[in-house]
């Protein structure tokens, strides 16, 4: 019988093979898929996530952490979708328009896909256009910014305008994030939140897809 605290465990201490491994025995024990990334995966996931909002994890624990939970969910995904589990929301992610950063929004997708969001990361260097159609496109509730430029921070109030500008931005919820990026900033220009650290990314977008309208 599965030990979903060991394969919690195992994501937390970013036990690859193991954790692989353990999820393919839950999932021969004929565990509902669902069940395995609430009570195992996201479980570890979100105690890696309050160790590094506590400074007691690094960027590197929580990047190996992240490997494996990707891979476990890898394992899990065509199951899912063949039982027709909804993700609690869908988050397009990109760094803004002439900034190259990747390696915090690449830390904020997995943490979110670790969380139950299906995330579409569209890269570095997005022109505010291109974040507009691609929610669109994939029908999402959240627009996530990355900028860790000063000079490419603009570029989010561009995504907030653009959003105005087709008619969506009540239908889609815009938050931020990056070194350089501030609550004050986000109320200035119009975003619906800010968020310091992966972890709190998680949070804050949890709250946001409550609130789409
Ligand atoms: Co650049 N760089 N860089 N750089 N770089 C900074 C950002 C800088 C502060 C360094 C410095 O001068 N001290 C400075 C910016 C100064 C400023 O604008 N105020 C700077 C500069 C100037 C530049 C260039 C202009 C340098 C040059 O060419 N003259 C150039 C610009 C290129 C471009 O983008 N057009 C440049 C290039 C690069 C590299 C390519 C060499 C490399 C990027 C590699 C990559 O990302 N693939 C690089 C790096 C690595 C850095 C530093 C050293 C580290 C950034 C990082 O990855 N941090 C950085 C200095 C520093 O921060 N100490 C620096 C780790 C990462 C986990 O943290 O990205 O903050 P961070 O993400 C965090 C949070 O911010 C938050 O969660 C993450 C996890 O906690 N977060 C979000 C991030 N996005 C979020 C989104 C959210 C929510 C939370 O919701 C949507």
């Amino acid at each position: 019988m599965i030990d979903f605290q060991h394969l919690a465990e195992c994501i937390i201490r970013g036990k690859k093979a193991e954790a692989v491994a353990l999820t393919q025995q839950a999932v021969s024990e004929g565990i509902d898929p669902q069940v395995i990334i609430s009570e195992g995966l996201i479980a570890g996931m979100s105690v890696v996530g309050d160790r590094f909002k506590k400074n007691e994890f690094y960027v590197p624990e929580v990047l190996i952490a992240a490997r494996a939970m990707k891979e476990a969910v890898a394992l899990l995904n065509p199951l899912l979708a063949a039982s027709g589990v909804k993700p609690i929301g869908t988050v397009v992610i990109g760094t803004v328009k002439g900034d190259l950063h990747d390696i915090g929004k690449n830390l904020v997708t997995m943490m979110l896909q670790g969380n139950g969001f299906e995330v579409v990361d569209i890269g570095v260097d997005v022109a505010p256009e291109k974040f507009v159609e691609t929610a669109k496109e994939h029908n999402a509730d959240i627009i996530a910014l990355s900028a860790l430029l000063t000079t490419t921070m603009p570029g989010m109030k561009q995504v907030v305008d653009a959003l105005i500008a087709t008619g969506q931005r009540e239908a889609i919820k815009v938050m931020i994030g990056g070194a350089p990026v501030t609550q004050k900033f986000s109320d200035e220009i119009g975003a619906d939140g800010y968020a310091a650290d992966a972890a709190s990314a998680v949070d804050l977008a949890k709250i946001l897809v409550r609130t789409v309208a």
